[in-house]
């Protein structure tokens, strides 16, 4: 998959898709990302990207022309064009799954008060948020969309990790889990684990999951 990310703040990109499972998607070819400084799209002197809205109003808003001709030069066969903003349709692990789908993503992080409308309207296939909070800019927002769509990648997990136990994979949380020492501080494993048998830990662990679901996420039910 090749993701292009427009961005004020390419720095900010660095390190956390420069290690562990993302860094070895990248150099191993499963991943192609790249960081594109939005004002490299600018033609004047100060490199503006921003104006003021018309009819007034505080802050300022991100001007449509670098955006548009930075998404028309990124754009190839099949592009999907995502704005990351509060504004946006909730990000979950069933977008992400969606996404993985996809060739090419072009991700626009957004910055001020917010963009033109025109961004919206006429050049951004979805608009994504990744919760209700209002951060400085769409950088984190795009890394965590990134990471989330990018492990989903065929060759990315391992057998292990990807064999479809953890959270959400069933729509429930994961029960829970222990390592040695079999008693820690007094606190020992549920005999059921260290019984060896096997029928009787799935039960388990399949009751664990739901009871804990509906303990602390009833809204995943
Ligand atoms: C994304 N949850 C929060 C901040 C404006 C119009 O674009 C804007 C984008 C941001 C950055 O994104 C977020 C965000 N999901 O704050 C203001």
């Amino acid at each position: 998959m090749k993701i292009d990310v427009l961005t004020l703040f390419p720095g900010m990109f660095a390190g956390p898709l420069d290690e562990s499972i993302i860094k070895r998607a990248r150099q191993a070819g499963l991943l192609d990302l790249q960081l594109h400084q939005l004002r490299d799209w600018t033609h004047d002197r100060h490199k503006t990207v921003d104006d003021r809205p018309f009819g007034g109003g505080p802050g300022m808003l991100l001007k449509p022309e670098p955006i548009f001709e930075a998404v028309e030069s990124l754009r190839r066969g099949k592009t999907r064009v995502l704005l990351m903003s509060p504004a946006g349709r909730r990000f979950d692990q069933a977008i992400a799954r969606e996404l993985a789908h996809e060739e090419h993503l072009v991700l626009v992080t957004g910055h001020y008060e917010g963009f033109d409308e025109r961004i919206r309207t006429a050049l951004a296939d979805d608009e994504l948020s990744i919760g209700d909070y209002v951060l400085t800019n769409g950088a984190l927002p795009a890394m965590v969309v990134i990471d989330a769509v990018a492990r989903l990648l065929p060759g990315v997990l391992g057998d292990a990790a990807s064999s479809c136990e953890e959270s959400f994979s069933n729509g429930l949380l994961e029960y829970p889990q222990y390592t040695r020492p079999a008693e820690f501080r007094g606190l020992k494993v549920p005999e059921v684990l260290v019984s060896g048998n096997h029928a009787e830990i799935a039960r388990w662990r399949a009751g664990q999951a739901r009871l804990r679901t509906e303990e602390k996420r009833p809204d995943l039910i």
